[in-house]
């Protein structure tokens, strides 16, 4: 059969090889081969333009468009190519549109890889640029990956512009991170309910904290309850969110399940960026996008005005009609494990490893998602020894983070930093431990990475780890199928990646730090 499109930019690709007739994440060929266009037509202007702020953010903000699960809404793409042609210069390069116009399997792997390394970083750069902190060297770096991914052939130069997104990842993360510390304050530890008020509620999803304290700020005298999904768990940890006594908790588990969980939540949904599936009839008529998230047929809360709020009325309004959201569990998750917190408990943390209270730690971030073979996961979480802790961060969390309970002398046994930006945190407290535990090689210290990965912010998160010095990381539930053979192997060679293997090997590996 004809390939209407192709896309294999995220660990569900289709059978690990790549989507061809419409994506298994719900994406139509109209709609792929829109984000084609659009990503053609940047790096023309990466090409034809000298790079300035308002060019910067407005790549920034196309390329969160075309992640995985982020927008849907062929009309908001097409506006975007448009006004992207209206910026375009002028130029001799000719472009060709789509991945498969580049010939060469290896070189077309490299492309791809940083264009999906860059995509990542541009969704966090849009985050910070919310909360008002943009750098001007992230997207000049925009500007010179989006050129090399658009005509380098030459495989080592493509290797060194990608090892150079990691550092630009890096980067980013930390000026987010600024960003949400200096916004909503440093995360605590918090137990966040699982359960469910009698009042009607509002859930919000996504990474944008800031919608979300719009929101909160909105409704606080309306006698309705705020939850958050997914990747919003994290919004209970920060001072400045969680001092609002509506916001009541975290209702359901990572963005894959959100079919069934959203039907029986009963009110108004508002997606901020990635994740959203097909919308379903049985929740159609109350879920919004707002940002960089959209969907055919779905309302779209517009943007701020500079200086203002964006204006959720019409969510709020919808939530006093709705019943209250239908029970799905009870109890309670406790995170807010970010480095500051986590170095607030360095001594505790220290001793521990001294006495050998805590023999390993281990890196299980990244994204979750609906392969069964995600189960590892769980099992790895569910069999590692009483005296390792998991570090996490992203919505990886919730194959085990109701899972795993106890702690070891008062240190949990799952430290949630946060969002997969909250990646950043955890680079920053094994960097500590390096420090405390004057180690000459990142990789002495008794910490393993069992990473999982779904779109392409995991891919600029990956990338940051390396350009860390961080090695010998596992990798899966599968590699990507943008990785050639031969690029699989320069990244096998070059800092130890692997796949997983089953459950019970990769535990045993990772404890002798294998
Ligand atoms: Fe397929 Fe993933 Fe691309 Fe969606 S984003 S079309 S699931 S490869
Ligand atoms: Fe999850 Fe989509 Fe990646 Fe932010 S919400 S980690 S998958």
């Amino acid at each position: 059969m004809e390939e209407k499109m192709f896309c294999f930019q995220c660990q569900e690709a289709c059978k690990n090889s790549g989507c061809t007739l419409a994506g298994m994440c719900g994406k139509k060929a109209e709609t792929a081969n829109l984000m084609d266009e659009l990503l053609r037509q940047l790096k023309l202007i990466a090409i034809s333009r000298e790079p300035d702020m308002e060019l910067g953010r407005f790549i920034a903000r196309s390329l969160f468009m075309t992640v995985t699960n982020a927008n849907f809404d062929n009309a908001a793409l097409d506006k975007q190519l448009k006004q992207a042609i209206a910026m375009t210069g002028n130029t001799a390069v000719e472009l060709p549109v789509g991945i498969l116009a580049c010939q060469n399997e290896d070189i077309r792997s490299l492309r791809e890889l940083l264009t999906y390394g860059v995509k990542g970083i541009a969704a966090y750069a849009e985050h910070a640029a919310v909360l008002g902190k943009e750098d001007m060297a992230i997207y000049r770096f925009f500007f010179k990956a989006l050129q090399t991914a658009a005509v380098s052939e030459n495989a080592d130069e493509l290797l060194a512009v990608i090892l150079e997104a990691g550092e630009v990842a890096v980067k980013t993360m930390a000026l987010l991170d600024s960003a949400n510390t200096g916004t909503f304050g440093n995360p605590q530890i918090t137990a966040v309910k699982t359960g469910v008020g009698n009042r009607p509620g509002i859930l919000v999803s996504g990474h944008d904290l800031l919608d979300l304290k719009e929101l909160l700020e909105q409704s606080k005298d309306d006698n309705i309850d705020i939850y958050t999904h997914s990747e919003m768990l994290p919004a209970h940890y920060y001072p400045e969110l969680k001092k609002y006594p509506h916001l009541y908790g975290n209702y359901g588990n990572a963005w894959h399940l959100q079919s069934r969980e959203f039907a029986a939540f009963n009110g108004p949904i508002l997606m901020t960026t990635n994740c959203i599936t097909p919308v379903q009839e049985s929740y159609r008529n109350r879920i919004f996008t707002t940002g960089m998230a959209g969907y055919t047929g779905i309302p779209h809360i517009a943007d701020r005005e500079k200086g203002g709020m964006k204006d959720f009325s019409a969510i709020i309004e919808l939530a006093k009609k709705c019943p209250p959201p239908e029970k799905l569990e009870d109890g309670t998750i406790v995170g807010g494990f970010a480095h500051a917190q986590v170095l607030a408990l360095a001594d505790q943390v220290v001793s521990a490893v001294k006495s050998g209270a805590i023999k390993r730690f281990v890196v299980m971030a990244g994204c979750d998602g609906r392969q069964k073979e995600r189960q590892y996961y769980s099992d790895v979480a569910e069999n590692l020894p009483a005296d390792t802790v998991i570090l996490t961060a992203g919505c990886a969390k919730y194959r085990y983070n109701k899972l795993v309970t106890g702690d070891i002398n008062g240190i949990p046994r799952v430290l949630d930093a946060g969002q997969c930006n909250d990646c950043y945190s955890l680079a920053v407290i094994a960097l500590k431990l390096k420090e405390i535990f004057n180690v000459q090689d990142i990789n002495d210290l008794p910490i393993s990475f069992d990473i999982s990965w779904y779109e392409q912010k995991a891919v600029a998160v990956l990338l940051a780890l390396l350009h860390l010095g961080f090695k010998n990381l596992r990798l899966g539930p599968t590699l990507p199928a943008f990785l050639s053979p031969n690029v699989a192997g320069i990244l096998v060679n070059a800092f130890d990646i692997k796949g997983i293997s089953d459950c019970q090997s990769d535990i045993a590996a990772m404890m002798v730090g294998k």
